[in-house]
């Protein structure tokens, strides 16, 4: 049976550009969100976040009226659940982050009423191993009248699988087409039929296994990425300690035919790779020891540019005893979670800045080239010009493009992404 009417279930940076892929192939989209503001937004023609083509995209799609976006779910051949899956709120510190089901849960039970036979259900939220199994026992006691592969395998009234997404905030467009697919089915056929789907779109190779390793995939990917950071970071307050150039340092290493070390940073942002390693973490706490110790290291970075920043501060007192600490201007450039993006949500770069904010007894300036307000304690949002004049500390947080452009010849610098020493 092939796939009429599609449903996607949250309309966020991956659910609403996937609505629009399955669109713009001339497939009717239902697209489901509990916001009605980006409900709404859809439905003009508009996009309520930011990704490159996106805008569009989905203009198209909604004036050619291929694309429409609902609060309730409507019937449909094929459902893919695209909702986020965030950690439990954390009891007491140093506790293990537990990954957040309820907004799957929610997805479940809201799709299950529309439900019918030969209906396919994809969960792309990236999700803990165990979670399409959960997935599928929700919608199976919320529809006792139709069966699931969890209990009637290739039989199955309902086809169930796991394909997690897999593309970089600001490509999705081209991604979302060119990447291959991870596709994990609870059966044969529920792999199967999820390929046809994707092949509306995916120029990319759709790779067939099951949906607990569709789900572990994903979450090693990030962790992979995380794991290798948290070497780089490592190794950044090492040679910080031996007066060793960390950015020289590996790209001679990196000069080694199998060695490929990745770049130090503030620390690591963004909704993924910050996140989805303690999924693997909280259901395995005793193995995953590597896993764990890079979450740790990782998060700890920002804390460690915010304390250099505090010895610079005492360095300049040092050399300027005419000055008191509320004389000198610190200006943080970049504040987003990595460069040329302007998102600010889980970014190690604001979070020093607002420690730096509220620790600092003089002005904290900030310098992002992709915002045009700031709401953050004190923090002036300024230009580049402006700071490079007013500014006595000089912190880069952020590798923006803007940045990488000048040359900043000043004497009290910390720079966190080595594009200025
Ligand atoms: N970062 C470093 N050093 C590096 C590379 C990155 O400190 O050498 C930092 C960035 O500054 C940022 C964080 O890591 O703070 C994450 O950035 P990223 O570009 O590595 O990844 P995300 O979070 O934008 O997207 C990731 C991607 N995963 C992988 O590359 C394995 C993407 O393909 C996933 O689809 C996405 O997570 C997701 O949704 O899971």
């Amino acid at each position: 049976m092939s796939f009429e009417t599609i449903s996607v279930v949250g309309l966020g940076y991956i659910g609403l550009p996937t609505a629009a892929m399955f669109a713009s192939r001339k497939k009717k989209v239902i697209g489901v969100d509990v916001n009605q503001h980006a409900v709404d937004t859809i439905n003009r023609g508009e996009i309520h976040i930011v990704e490159p083509d996106l805008d569009m995209l989905v203009s198209a799609a909604v004036q050619q009226g291929y694309l429409k976006a609902v609060i309730n779910p409507e019937p449909a051949d094929a459902f893919l659940i695209a909702v986020p899956t965030p950690f439990l709120p954390i009891e007491n510190e140093g506790d293990i982050p537990k990954p957040d089901l309820r907004y799957i849960e929610a997805a479940s039970k809201a799709v299950a009423p529309v439900l019918k036979k030969g209906d396919l259900v994809i969960l792309e939220s990236t999700s803990p191993v165990g979670a399409t199994e959960q997935m599928a026992d929700w919608l199976s006691e919320a529809r006792p009248d139709l069966t699931f592969p969890q209990t009637h395998g290739e039989s199955a009234d309902i086809n169930i699988s796991h394909c997690p997404e897999r593309v970089l905030p600001g490509h999705v467009v081209t991604e979302l087409v060119q990447n291959d697919r991870v596709i994990g089915g609870m059966s044969k056929r529920c792999s199967e039929r999820s390929v046809e789907l994707y092949k509306t779109f995916v120029m990319g190779e759709c790779v067939i296994t099951n949906a607990r390793t569709a789900e572990m995939a994903k979450l090693t990917e990030n962790s992979s990425r995380d794991v290798q950071i948290a070497f780089a970071n490592e190794l950044s307050i090492i040679c910080d300690e031996l007066d060793i150039n960390v950015w020289e340092l590996i790209s001679l290493a990196n000069r080694h035919p199998r060695v490929n070390i990745l770049q130090p940073g503030p620390g690591v942002g963004g909704h993924c790779i910050a996140v989805d390693p303690w999924f693997i973490v909280s259901k395995t706490p005793d193995k995953a020891k590597l896993i764990h110790t890079a979450r740790e290291v990782n998060d700890s970075k920002p804390y460690w540019v915010f304390e250099k920043v505090r010895g610079m501060v005492t360095e300049f007192l040092e050399q300027n005893t005419n000055k008191s600490e509320k004389d000198i201007t610190i200006a943080c450039y970049g504040l987003s979670f990595k460069p040329d993006i302007d998102d600010l949500r889980e970014s190690p770069a604001l979070e020093i800045a607002k420690q730096i904010s509220s620790n600092h007894e003089g002005p904290v300036i900030a310098i992002e080239p992709n915002i045009d307000e700031l709401d953050v304690g004190n923090i002036e949002l300024v230009s580049l010009d402006s700071s490079l004049t007013r500014a006595d500390i000089h912190v880069l947080l952020v590798d923006h493009s803007q940045f990488k452009k000048i040359r900043l010849n000043a004497d009290f610098i910390i720079d966190s992404k080595g594009i200025w020493i």
